[in-house]
């Protein structure tokens, strides 16, 4: 039977990153895809020019509605813009008993804007953490979930052993803000694995971070464990971006057409 994975994330009319590169993602993979809209964004490959939250209780029937009839395999949230509606996702993650969780931390999009309020940041440690079986993280989302900044490698160790104690079930920092090569650090609370890749030199990188989550939630539904999924995931991405399309004036989205990886 076909694998099927939820994504619970904003709308980037653009295209390149949010609902629709998770959506993309999923195909790429050859798994069945469903989405659960947050928000909706005015957005290009520029800038954003609005963001509409929709009601925490429709975000929550949205959930109800796909949870209670075909269910998921696998999950991934991304832009959750409030408090409200965290909490309505963390409720009905946990009264469907929701597995394979990959929580990436969406704080600021690629223009600079704003994507959570800050007042949510507390909500989303407490509350959405616990439930992840894997937090994705990138510098400066580590930085703000650290209270730590972030420079060194042995900066995102120190850093994922306190997001560790936030609840998730590993935590993956992403490496990409770093100067030199592209490194991500996975900790599971006892040792840390290194994922590595030629840095690529492009600005055609708009919907990175939502690409490598749905990625690994796809490859978790598929049955891979967490090393295998980012292994698979970071392949996937490198070669998305290598392939990125030149489209807008702003910062393009990558190719989500690439062939995934068929082995970690
Ligand atoms: O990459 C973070 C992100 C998440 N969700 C939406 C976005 C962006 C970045 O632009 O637009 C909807």
């Amino acid at each position: 039977m076909i694998k099927t994975v939820l994504t619970i994330a904003g709308s980037d009319s653009g295209g390149g990153a949010g609902i629709q590169a998770d959506l993309k993602t999923f195909c790429a993979f050859g798994v069945y895809g469903m989405s659960v809209l947050t928000s909706i964004t005015a957005q290009n490959t520029q800038c954003v020019l609005g963001i509409h939250d929709l009601p925490a209780r429709f975000v929550s029937l949205q959930l109800e509605a796909v949870l209670t009839d075909i269910g998921a395999d696998a999950a991934k949230t991304g832009m959750l813009s409030n408090s409200g509606i965290i909490r309505a996702v963390c409720q009905k993650i946990r009264q469907h008993r929701l597995g394979n969780l990959v929580v990436d931390p969406v704080m600021v999009a690629k223009s600079g804007d704003r994507l959570l309020r800050e007042d949510a940041r507390e909500t989303l440690k407490r509350e959405l953490l616990p439930l992840a079986t894997v937090v994705t993280p990138n510098l400066p989302e580590a930085g703000v979930l650290s209270g730590k900044t972030i420079s060194t490698r042995q900066n995102m160790r120190d850093a994922a052993k306190i997001i560790f104690d936030l609840g998730s079930r590993y935590v993956l920092i992403k490496g990409g803000h770093l100067k030199g090569k592209a490194v991500d650090i996975l900790y599971d609370g006892d040792t840390f694995a290194e994922f590595e890749s030629k840095r690529i030199h492009t600005r055609h990188t708009h919907g990175t971070g939502c690409t490598f989550s749905a990625a690994i939630a796809a490859s978790l539904a598929l049955g891979r464990t967490v090393p295998e999924a980012v292994a698979m995931a970071k392949k996937y991405i490198s070669l998305a971006i290598e392939k990125g399309l030149p489209l807008g004036e702003g910062h393009g989205p990558l190719n989500h057409l690439v062939h995934p990886p068929s082995e970690p």
